[in-house]
Order: C-alpha cells, then sequence, then structure tokens
C-alpha cells in the first residue's frame, strides 16, 4: 500500500466511523430522551412528572434548567392561593400567577391550579368574614380565578385541606365549613361553570394509606359522584415521613374505583434510610393504578423545599441529582411504554394439586375508633393461582357496613360475603390483593373464610 492510498483509506475510514457515531447518537438522543428524564420517562405511560415552583426563583439558572428539563407538569406553591390573586376583595392580581402560567406553558407543561379556596393562606378581608358574606365572597373568588385561568389549567385544586385530622373521618372547623357543610360542593360547581376543560381535583393530606380521614374524604367523593357533583380527581398530597403506608397503593385505587383520577399531589419525603425506597414505592403504586395520572414533587432542590432541613426532594441544594432521583427514574422506566395489568395466570394444568376450597386465605386489619372503624383486608392465594374469590366475614351484633372498596358485598350487617370486583379476581400463585370496607359499630373479631372460584 502506496502512502496516498493509505491515507485515503484512513480519511473514508475516519468518515465511515463519524456518520456511524453521528447516527448512533441520534438513535440515542431518540431513546435516551424518553428515558432520562423525569417528565419524559413518565409521558412513556401517559403520565406527567411535576414540581412545584416559585415566581420567585424562576431567575435562578440552575433552577430553570432542572425545571425545563425534568418536569414536564408545574404547580404554583404559593402564586395562585386566595390571599396572592384577591389581596383585596374583588382586586384580583394574577402577576405571578400568570409566571408560573407562562413558565410551564412556554415548556409544553401542564399546569395544575392550586388553590382555589383554603382555611389557610386566605386574605385577611376573607379571614374577617363570615356567613353569607363568606360564602358569597369565597364562589365569586372561585369563579373570578377559574375563569381568568379558562382553558390553561389541567386540573384545579378547588379546595384543599378540608377535612380533620385524627379518627373522626369529618370536616375540619374552618370559617369557610361555618357557612355550611355545602361549601364544598358549591365551590365545585362554580369552578365547573368557569372552566368546564380543567378537570377539579380535591387535595388533602395525611392520605396516605386507608385511614379514618382519606375514608371521610372517599365518602364525600362517593357522594359526590352519585349526586352529579363536579369532581374529577383526588389529589393525595404526601407528604411522607422515612416509611410507606402498607396500604398506600390500596387507597389510591378505592378512588380509582369511585371514577375520579387520582394525583400525587406535594410529594416530599424526610431524608433517612429510606428516603430512595419511599419515593420508588410511591411511582411504584401510582404507575401500578391506571387512574393515577400524575405525580409532584413539592420543589425541586433540598433548598427550595418548605421541609427546612429535611432534605426532602430529588435533587440536593447545588442540583445535583440524589438516589432518590435514580430510584424515581428507573421506577418510571420499568414500567414502559403501557400501563402495567394483572401478572398473566398460568393455564390449567391437570390435575389440579389442591382442591379449590383451600386455594386461598385472608386476613383483617382493623383501625377501630370509637364508633367506627376501617377494615382492611388481604386475600391470599395459595400454591396456586385464583381466578376470582369471596371472602366472608362476620360482623358483630350492631355493626353495619358503611363503605366499601375493590369489592362487593352481600349484605352490611351479620354474615357478609364479599366477592371480587373485575380488576383483582385474579391473584397470581403465592400472590395476594386487598380489599377493604368502613363500618359503624366495632369491627369483625372472628377470622376470615376464603372460598376461591
Ligand atoms: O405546607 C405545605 C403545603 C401543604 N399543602 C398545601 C400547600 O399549599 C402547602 O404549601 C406551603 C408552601 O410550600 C409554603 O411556601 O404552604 C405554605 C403556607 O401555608 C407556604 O409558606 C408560606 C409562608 O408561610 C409565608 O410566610 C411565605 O410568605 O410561603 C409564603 C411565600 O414564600
Amino acid at each position: 500500500m502506496n502512502l496516498r492510498t493509505g491515507r485515503r483509506r484512513t480519511l473514508l475510514l475516519s468518515a465511515a466511523v463519524a456518520s456511524a457515531v453521528v447516527a448512533a447518537s441520534i438513535a440515542v438522543i431518540g431513546t435516551a430522551e424518553a428515558a432520562t428524564t423525569l417528565g419524559a420517562s413518565a409521558a412513556q405511560s401517559g403520565r406527567y412528572f411535576g414540581a412545584a415552583i416559585a415566581a420567585g426563583r424562576l431567575g435562578d439558572s440552575t433552577y430553570t434548567r432542572l425545571l425545563t428539563t425534568e418536569f414536564n407538569s408545574v404547580t404554583p406553591e404559593n402564586e395562585m392561593k386566595w390571599d396572592a390573586t384577591e389581596p383585596q376583595q374583588g382586586r384580583f392580581t394574577y402577576t405571578n400567577g400568570d409566571r408560573i402560567l407562562n413558565q410551564g406553558l412556554s415548556n409544553g407543561s401542564k399546569v395544575r391550579g392550586h388553590a382555589l379556596l383554603w382555611h389557610a393562606q386566605q386574605p385577611g378581608w376573607a379571614q374577617s368574614l363570615s356567613g353569607t358574606a363568606l360564602r358569597n365572597a369565597a364562589i365569586n373568588h372561585v369563579t373570578q380565578v377559574a375563569t381568568h385561568y379558562k382553558g390553561k389549567i389541567y386540573a384545579w385544586d378547588v379546595v384543599n385541606e378540608a377535612f380533620a385530622d385524627g379518627g373522626s373521618g369529618g370536616r375540619r372547623d374552618s370559617n369557610l365549613q361555618r357557612t355550611g357543610n355545602d361549601w364544598i360542593e358549591a365551590a365545585f360547581r362554580a369552578a365547573r361553570a368557569a372552566d368546564p376543560a380543567a378537570k377539579l381535583c380535591y387535595n388533602d393530606y395525611n392520605t396516605d394509606g386507608i385511614n379514618a380521614k382519606s375514608t371521610g374524604i372517599y365518602n364525600m367523593v362517593r357522594d359526590f359522584k352519585s349526586r352529579g357533583v363536579p369532581i374529577d380527581c383526588v389529589g393525595l398530597q404526601s407528604h411522607l415521613g422515612t416509611g410507606l403506608d402498607s396500604t398506600y397503593q390500596a387507597n389510591i385505587q378505592r378512588f380509582a374505583d369511585l371514577g375520579v383520577d387520582v394525583q400525587i399531589t406535594e410529594l416530599d419525603v424526610a431524608q433517612g434510610g429510606n428516603q430512595a425506597n419511599v419515593y420508588a414505592g410511591v411511582t411504584r403504586a401510582c404507575l401500578a393504578v391506571a387512574r393515577c395520572t400524575g405525580i409532584t414533587v413539592w420543589g425541586i432542590r433540598d433548598t427550595d423545599s418548605w421541609r427546612g432541613g429535611e432534605n426532602p426532594l430529588l435533587f440536593d441544594g447545588s442540583g445535583n441529582k440524589k438516589a432518590a432521583y435514580t430510584s424515581v427514574l428507573n421506577a418510571l422506566n420499568a414500567a414502559g411504554p403501557t400501563t402495567p395489568t394483572s401478572p398473566p395466570t398460568s393455564p390449567p394444568t391437570s390435575p389440579p394439586t389442591s382442591p379449590p376450597t383451600t386455594a386461598c386465605s385472608a386476613t383483617v386489619s382493623l383501625n377501630s375508633w370509637n364508633g367506627g372503624y376501617v377494615a382492611t383486608v388481604r386475600v391470599n392465594a395459595g400454591s396456586a393461582a385464583v381466578n376470582g374469590w369471596t371472602v366472608t366475614v362476620t360482623l358483630p351484633g350492631g355493626s353495619a357496613v358503611t363503605g366499601l372498596w375493590s369489592a362487593t358485598s352481600s349484605s352490611t350487617s351479620g354474615t357478609v360475603a364479599f366477592r371480587n370486583v373485575a380488576y383483582n379476581g385474579q391473584i397470581p400463585s403465592s400472590g395476594s390483593t386487598e380489599f377493604g370496607f368502613q363500618g359503624t359499630g366495632s369491627g369483625p373479631t372472628g377470622s376470615p373464610t376464603c372460598a376461591a372460584g
């Protein structure tokens, strides 16, 4: 080979390698983008991954870089609240709310509106009103703000945090509540009239599993659905500590079964040994429920969080990705492009080794308070897959079932047979599923029985 030929070959080879590299990097960008940011990974299954943001931080370049690359939904942390949008009665200011809106829309993101009515962060003038004057002012506020943002908001938190903590399952006392128990539905109807395209959500905290508070909300949503009050979604804030409630997913599922979407609206998790696992658990639970449509974290970097010193977010103060970030991204990508369905059951083999009557078992865990209880029932398959199940529970005298999720029931008192619903009838071998019910009086004391088939 003479020098000239050799050089030409080298040049040709380099050109070929270079074009191959270009082609490869195009291919990598094409697929890697869908797998390497939170928003794009969530979008693979039709969901969003959002962040609460503050107008005052939009001048921070690290903040806006993370915001625009990682997230495809935004929620104003404070800028659309009552004190921000109507500081004086009838005088509306949208400057900062609009900054958040435009930041989101210009980035192709969804915008969640937060929050039209809440007992906190009310302007002083509203705090001093009561009765009809407050009711009228509140409904006017909903109408005006929802009209200003009409057609631009994906979902509104119409009412925020109206239920009490603790075991009552009832409403929180507030000036709004004292205008009459129907203030929530009045707000939802006003919001629907003002912006028919926005999904209308009820949003609350300490609803991170099946408990008395989330059951109170569940009963309200069920009532709204049965009476045609316009409600489309429930926001589970999910300000979490170091662990995840074992009924977190079942709680999402029972709301979805009422025919509303569920959104994880304000997720943050105390930094501890489990932070990454808790984040992954929340992500997997949402992905496992088709109507859980997206997740929002309540801030971007630890230093942006309202939970000062707890480091509860996905990026550290310098904007570096934390282990929790990676666990969320991996969980989003593990779900793949479609919503997961029940695991396939193996075709029947002959002869079956265990008789059908022993193919399942059930255990009950009770959360009781004076005068009521929530029972969570775990249904376990044996060594064979179960295709349909009936769990029978005996209630003590005076006890009646008042609410039920993820099952149907034969009666509301005495000996009650609970039957699977469509999505949870099939349990893979050694697998399990859950349903639950709420009742008055005291809960079941004996062991439930389970029959498969
Ligand atoms: O408290 C955490 C969240 C619970 N769910 C409803 C959310 O709306 C709530 O968000 C927080 C904001 O993250 C804080 O930023 O709501 C707080 C108010 O209840 C916000 O704090 C307020 C401070 O109290 C004010 O002093 C401050 O002027 O933020 C304001 C704006 O920075």
